[in-house]
């Protein structure tokens, strides 16, 4: 349908600025045209982007992308418990160094939430693209929602095909953009385009390029301190990306032969074209962020510009914003698909009425940053640090005997991450994981990397992940952190304790028989005993395929009774820190020794690590506590 006048619009749009290339548009030569359905074409597209990881949850219009996956050579397909834990296994395949592919329909996206919001600050590694496949007209859903808003809610790029071979090509262009931005990348569809079959040249590969690991807490990690960094280059990566699509070939202006234009992006252009075939056109297919030069120039070719859009006023609402008139809701239905019919029925009034007085777009600019409270010279920095004796930091000591990816949770925990212990390459967000080790794993086919998640938080949302490595036959080591308690928000219960919140005592839920009901091999140790864990992780570390240790011991704060009480020997001290690198903020370094605080509850790790046996403890018996 857009082939007749593509040339003509390409000459008249060719932008001042240069445009950046598309990916490969070069035919295949050997091949011949496959008639493709969306669904398939983007499966295709993503083999040939050099895509080594599909996954997802099913649900109509978008089950067919990791089916076609599936059968598809050098691509690994999986079917993952649910859309959330899709999304975290296939950002735990890109850290690890693999393009990933994942595919939803619109209601999944509210389950993935969750990760999809905070993705969107950590990046990505290798190309992350979420397939969000929505069904106007709730052909097979229980709701009706226009996911165009989640990608300017997360602030992340939106490519939108309108026919089967943009749903080929655009996976490519949507995976460089992807590792160009460090963003993951929405490809929006919806039922008409992800079911309907159309020509799909296939073109020539584009090899995926290298990208190893690397370790970056900064990035990966999202305590706060992280974050707001995070955050204010999401903001500056918006404005550049809006760059990017006022050059962008996909954004296309096509010129007609009416003094009447036409916004519109994937399906609903293609009802557009058919119903007003005369118009000027600017067709959208990296549709968020909107470019606004591109829109201003529409209108200083056309008396009368229109949005034609299924669902929401989603671009519409951006043109009044930029001061514009424009037709759109007030005429065409805002609830089920349209068709051409209905496009031409709603518009063609709007023709004959007298053009409203042009007006000036008023470009938005670039959004104001907060500056930071300024933080006077000479005041102590005070990091936030894991309690002095808390037994989190026992299995943090252990596992950095390994060299596992540890990929981590949000809880008191996470604060292993920062220095001095930097024992954490990841926190996404609650129930992370273990999703992302499974991914990294698979990804790399080894046993590559472990999960470290709270009690409270294993049973918020790890447990779907844990059986979902089960179902797709992932190793990993998990690592749960019972402290009994939800620590970080405060000693809530959880179903681990039983504890409800008028301190009543209800029944528990065992973490071990879980874990074993569900077929996961799993050990039980007391965090405190450090020989016991270490002896425990190393089993796991060094064996085969999927296992949980559950490291036990209650939250520091709510122990009363003190193991006893490290004493330094001034002699033997020679101040080297070793044992500051556990990162107990109840030691310091004296002026002829190390100090200890009264904060020291005797958990002896310290010791340990100390080679000139500067380091005793006394337990609480011999000094009579
Ligand atoms: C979706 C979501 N809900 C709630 C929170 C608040 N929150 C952060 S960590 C956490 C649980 C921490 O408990 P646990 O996993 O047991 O770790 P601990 O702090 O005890 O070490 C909660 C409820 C959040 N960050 N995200």
């Amino acid at each position: 349908m857009r082939s007749h006048c593509a040339a003509r619009a390409m000459a008249w749009s060719s932008p001042c600025r240069r445009a950046p290339p598309l990916i490969g548009y070069t035919l295949c030569p050997v091949e011949r045209a496959l008639f493709l359905s969306g669904n398939e074409a983007i499966a295709r597209g993503a083999q040939r982007a050099g895509v080594r990881f599909v996954c997802g949850y099913p649900g109509t219009p978008s089950t067919e992308i990791v089916e076609t996956a599936a059968s598809l050579e050098g691509v690994h397909a999986e079917w993952c418990v649910n859309e959330k834990v899709a999304l975290e296994t296939a950002v735990g395949a890109s850290l690890a160094g693999v393009r990933s592919l994942v595919a939803m329909k619109h209601v999944g996206l509210n389950v993935a939430a969750d990760p999809f919001m905070t993705l969107s600050l950590t990046g990505v590694n290798a190309g992350v693209v979420l397939v969000s496949a929505d069904d106007p007209g709730m052909h097979s859903s229980q709701n009706e929602q226009d996911n165009r808003a989640f990608a300017k809610f997360a602030k992340i790029p939106m490519l939108e095909p309108a026919d089967s071979q943009e749903a080929y090509d655009f996976v490519a262009e949507a995976f460089a953009l992807s590792e160009e931005f460090d963003t993951p990348v929405m490809l929006r569809t919806t039922t008409r385009l992800s079911h309907g079959r159309g020509r799909a040249l296939p073109r020539v590969p584009v090899p995926a390029p290298e990208l190893p690991y690397e370790r970056d807490i900064a990035k990966y990690v999202m305590v706060p301190q992280n974050a707001r960094r995070r955050n204010r280059l999401v903001l500056e990566r918006l404005q550049k990306l809006r760059r990017r699509a006022e050059e962008s070939p996909l954004n296309v202006l096509e010129a007609g032969t009416v003094d009447f234009g036409i916004i519109a992006s994937g399906v609903a252009y293609q009802y557009a074209r058919e119903a007003f075939p005369k118009a000027w056109y600017l067709k959208l297919g990296l549709s968020h962020p909107l470019p606004y030069e591109k829109v201003a120039r529409l209108y200083q070719s056309v008396a009368r510009v229109a949005v034609v859009e299924e669902l929401d006023p989603f671009i519409e609402e951006q043109v009044r914003a930029l001061g514009l008139p424009v037709m759109g809701k007030e005429v065409i239905p805002a609830d089920g698909e349209l068709d051409p019919e209905t496009v031409f029925r709603a518009l063609e009034p709007f023709l004959a009425r007298r053009p409203p007085r042009r007006r000036r777009p008023v470009t938005p600019s670039a959004p104001r940053l907060a500056t930071p409270p300024e933080v006077p010279a000479g005041l102590p920095v005070r990091p936030p640090v894991l309690c002095p004796g808390c037994a989190h930091r026992s299995v943090y000591a252990a596992l950095q005997r390994h060299s596992l990816a540890p990929l981590g949770d949000i809880g008191c925990y996470t604060l292993g991450a920062l220095p001095p212990l930097r024992a954490l390459d990841s926190c996404l967000c609650m129930g992370a994981s273990i999703g992302m080790m499974s991914g990294f794993n698979q990804a790399l086919r080894r046993k590559a990397a472990a999960a470290v998640i709270g009690d409270s938080t294993f049973f918020h949302s790890g447990v779907t992940p844990l059986i979902d490595a089960v179902y797709n036959q992932s190793e990993g080591l998990v690592l749960v952190l019972d402290n009994r308690t939800t620590a970080m928000t405060g000693h809530q219960g959880h179903p681990g304790t039983g504890l409800r919140p008028d301190r009543s005592q209800g029944p528990a839920v065992d973490v071990q028989r879980l874990c074993e009901g569900i077929g996961v091999r799993c050990a039980t140790v007391d965090a405190t005993d450090h020989k016991a864990l270490d002896a425990a992780i190393r089993a796991e570390a060094e064996t085969p395929g999927l296992g949980v240790v559950v490291a036990l011991a209650p939250c520091v704060l709510m122990v009363r009774e003190r193991a006893g009480r490290v004493v330094v020997d001034e002699e033997r001290c020679n101040r080297c820190g070793l044992c500051l690198d556990v990162g107990c903020p109840a030691l310091a370094p004296g002026e002829v020794a190390m100090t200890l605080t009264d904060a020291c509850t005797g958990c002896g790790l310290c010791v340990e690590v100390c080679r000139r046996g500067a380091l005793t403890l006394e337990p609480a018996e011999s000094r009579g506590a």
